[in-house]
């Protein structure tokens, strides 16, 4: 398996993307270069070792915010269109280095090549959208009720923001945040996943060179490596108004009440059960593409992932039939091969999750419709390849109302109405994304309708996970509510003011209050 990823021309994307030799150490990029231990990087392909990085100390953490809100002071004052134009060549660069960057987020993260260049792909969309929006920080105007007297709104950057992304969107997610938080005005720190690091550093060599470039301080955008203690530097330190999160719930509910005890502002993106309804006038052919792919997609490991298909009893058993028959197709292995479908898992902790969650719904009375399974032999070295498994199951069986993050399918049965499929959908604690499979129009109106899904994200007749970015992203509930990505979330970004001008030369008091001196 060595020779696999050499084969796949792993050492010449490290250099083509500034990463230094394995037994070098990594510098975490322009700002965090302190610090005695290394944080080392595997791969769940082939268990090799990638590189390593620095771990952010408390002293480097302080050199970084110095250097962060120093850069603040320069960068707030750009031009916002202008700082769209530092963004469009952020991702002029990301198009030059797509094939290099989508390569690394598979090697290290273990997703598909496609997957990966999907992801880096997902990260100059976002670059466009941001260079449009740095022309449209619009703010309201408003009436005022005084004569001579003019009132408006305006938008102006935070600060220093902080992200903290998780491993199985190691780029796009830091991209999303970073490149609307730019062209607002704010400088970024960030905390990638201790298990993608390197994708980190990858990244950070890009906007580097930008910067660089164009005479910019390095500190507007900042790299700090480790796990969650790293990240509690920020969630604690009152410098930083805003907090973007992305990871476990278990995890969000940490950093919001660290947050929300400074009252920072969080922006969380957490844990997703999502689920496909399929009713009995949907188009079992899509239904099947859509299934599957959220359900095996980046191995069952985005937070869109489809977990549950709640399936009406009618075609129940030949909606079990077509998706168990696709599951036959599916290869697993090297996800740099473009002939497999489904890559590792990322870590052996992953693979005893999903043995336990198989473990867990026979004992609640699931039953194993598509097997799973650790494989083993030279191709599956790491120890982190599974089979994608399905089991029929019961809606509240505690492992299916639990967000496992691996490839396991649930089908569940309802009969009735498409409000009682509804009900299942809704009774989890999670509220990111969800699906319903439906020709028929009542159904997939009721569906987005005030009684329909509870979910930040709601399709019709596509799956639960490729969101683009054109929306915002984000979930209800135990997700956390924040809003990331497109429409109008940049407002999170920046801090409203309310402007009022008096013209005359009169000071008359608002709701017509009189205080005569
Ligand atoms: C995530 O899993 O945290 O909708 C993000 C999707 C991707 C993003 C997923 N655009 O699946």
């Amino acid at each position: 398996m060595k020779a696999l990823a050499a084969n796949f021309g792993i050492d010449k994307t490290l250099k083509i993307l500034g990463l230094k030799d394995v037994n070098e150490g990594t510098s975490t990029g322009l700002t965090s270069f302190f610090g005695n231990e290394l944080l080392e990087s595997y791969s769940p392909v082939d268990g090799q070792l990638i590189g390593k990085v620095t771990i952010t100390n408390e002293e480097a953490y302080e050199k970084v915010m110095d250097a962060a809100t120093q850069a603040f002071k320069t960068w707030r004052t750009v031009p916002a269109p202008q700082r769209g134009d530092i963004v469009r060549q952020f991702g002029d660069k990301l198009r030059q280095k797509k094939e290099a960057l989508g390569k690394l987020v598979s090697y290290e993260m273990g997703k598909s090549y496609q997957e990966g260049l999907g992801e880096v792909q997902e990260m100059i969309d976002i670059c466009d959208f941001a260079v449009g929006l740095s022309r449209q920080l619009h703010g309201l105007t408003m009436h005022s009720e005084r004569p001579g007297h003019r009132m408006y709104e305006q938008y102006h950057p935070l600060g220093v923001v902080g992200i903290i992304s998780a491993f199985n969107f190691p780029v796009a997610v830091w991209a999303w945040n970073t490149s609307l938080a730019w062209i607002c005005g704010d400088v970024c720190v960030w905390k990638p996943s201790e298990k993608t690091p390197l994708c980190g550093v990858a990244c950070q060599n890009i906007i580097a060179e930008v910067l660089s470039e164009n005479n910019l301080p390095e500190g507007i955008s900042n790299l700090i490596n480790g796990d969650y203690t790293v990240g509690e530097f920020m969630t604690k330190d009152p410098r930083i108004p805003l907090i973007s999160a992305t990871g476990s719930t278990r995890m969000g509910k940490i950093v919001a009440q660290e947050v929300a005890a400074r009252l920072g502002k969080s922006l969380l993106e957490l844990g997703g059960n999502n689920a496909i309804i399929v009713t009995p006038d949907a188009d079992i052919k899509m239904t099947v593409i859509g299934a599957v792919f959220g359900a095996v997609g980046t191995a069952g490991q985005r937070c869109t992932s489809t977990r549950r298909l709640i399936i009406h009893e009618d075609i129940y058993d030949k909606v079990k039939k077509a998706i168990v028959d696709a599951y036959k197709q599916l290869q697993i292995g090297n996800p740099l091969d473009e002939n497999n479908h489904v890559g590792p898992l990322i870590d052996k902790d992953a693979v005893k999750m999903y043995q336990n969650a198989l473990k867990q719904v026979v004992e609640e009375g699931g039953n194993i419709l598509v097997e799973g399974g650790v494989l083993s032999g030279e191709d599956f070295e790491s120890g982190c390849y599974v089979k994608p498994a399905i089991a029929e199951a019961k809606p509240d069986f505690k492992i299916v109302q639990h967000e496992t993050f691996a490839p396991i399918l649930y089908l569940l049965k309802y009969s009735g109405g498409v409000e009682n499929a509804i009900d299942i959908q809704n009774s989890v604690v999670q509220g990111l994304s969800s699906a319903i499979m439906t020709n028929n129009l009542r159904e997939a109106e009721l569906f987005l309708s005030v009684q329909g899904s509870d979910c930040g994200i709601a399709n019709v007749n596509i799956g639960t996970s490729g969101a683009e970015i054109g929306g915002a992203f984000g979930g209800e509930k135990e997700t956390g509510g924040g809003r990331e990505s497109g429409s109008d979330a940049w407002k999170v970004y920046m801090r409203r003011q309310t402007n009022t001008i008096n013209y005359t030369t009169e000071l008359p008091l608002a709701q017509g209050i009189k205080f005569d001196l």
